[in-house]
């Protein structure tokens, strides 16, 4: 299988796993990912990892495969790539890409529809395909700029130019550089959040998602309200009760 879809504790892990092609996302590949999203938003998993199996997270679109396709089969499949992830940046639960080697093209578009994203000292991350005479097709001109900033993305994307963990690190391309297993890392970084109330968390990372997307009026607004829907829960009562009590709070994601 090109994807594997497992689940380690309460999380679950998506490999890719095409290392022949330093796992291209095919059509296929990119539907099947879909249908792992659509499973993973219906289980009990608190986050989900993602990795790659071999020396790349993922090398981008399958370019054999990108090759004399008819105008509206690349419409379609620049508008099918931005669908699933969209579904991964909306995912009722957290995502980590642990960006294990290169993370260029679409491989490095899905890494930014992730929520957090870690490098290991060997990644290499880029939008090259201005070399190939196209532009990202799968959120990169969107999700890049608003990520590590426009002159920053302008060039990344307008130079094809990659960047190594410690450059991605410094512009705030990924959250941090980890050693060791890229899995272990990836559950290690999860278990820092994923203890809290789903819904809140949910509430936070929406909030902060819109920073970006909308005016600072309507934004406060959306604060306003995810935070006073957050006071609804049982897990505020309790996370509030808990530092009362001193003790620590135990949530149930309600
Ligand atoms: N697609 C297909 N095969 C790939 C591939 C890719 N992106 N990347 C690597 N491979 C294959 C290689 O062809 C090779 O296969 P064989 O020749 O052995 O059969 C195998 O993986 C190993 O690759 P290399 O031999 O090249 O390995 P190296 O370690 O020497 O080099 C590399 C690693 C990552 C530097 C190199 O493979 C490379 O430059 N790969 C291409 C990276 C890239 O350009 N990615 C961006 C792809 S374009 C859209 C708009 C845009 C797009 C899509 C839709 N619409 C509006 C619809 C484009 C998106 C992209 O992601």
């Amino acid at each position: 299988m090109a994807i594997e879809l497992t689940y380690l504790e309460e999380f679950a892990l998506i490999t890719l796993n095409r290392p022949e092609a330093l796992n291209a996302l095919s059509m296929d590949l990119i539907a099947h990912l879909g249908d792992c999203f659509d499973e993973v938003a219906k289980s009990k998993a608190r986050a989900l990892i993602i990795v790659g199996h071999g020396k790349a997270f993922c090398a981008g679109a399958d370019i054999k495969e990108l090759q004399d396709r008819e105008l509206m089969a690349q419409k379609r499949g620049g508008e099918l790539g931005q669908a699933v992830f969209a579904k991964l940046d909306t995912l009722p639960i957290a995502s980590v890409a642990v960006i294990n080697g290169y993370a260029f093209g679409g491989g490095m578009e899905l890494a930014l529809a992730c929520t957090f994203r870690l490098a290991t000292p060997n990644a290499k991350m880029g939008t090259p395909e201005i070399k190939l005479g196209l532009i990202p097709g799968y959120g990169g001109t969107q999700r890049l700029p608003r990520i590590v900033g426009e002159a920053r993305a302008l060039e990344m994307v307008m130079t094809g130019k990659t960047v190594d963990a410690q450059e991605a690190f410094r512009i705030g391309l990924v959250n941090r550089i980890v050693e060791g297993d890229p899995v272990v890392s990836g559950i290690n970084f999860a278990r820092e959040f994923s203890g809290y109330s789903l819904p809140v968390l949910g509430f936070a990372r929406d909030a902060v998602k819109r920073a970006s997307q909308t005016p600072l009026h309507e934004g406060l607004k959306i604060e306003t309200d995810l935070g006073t829907l957050a006071f609804q829960t049982k897990d505020a009562a309790e996370g509030m009760s808990a530092f009362a009590g001193k003790r620590k709070a135990t949530f149930i994601d309600r």
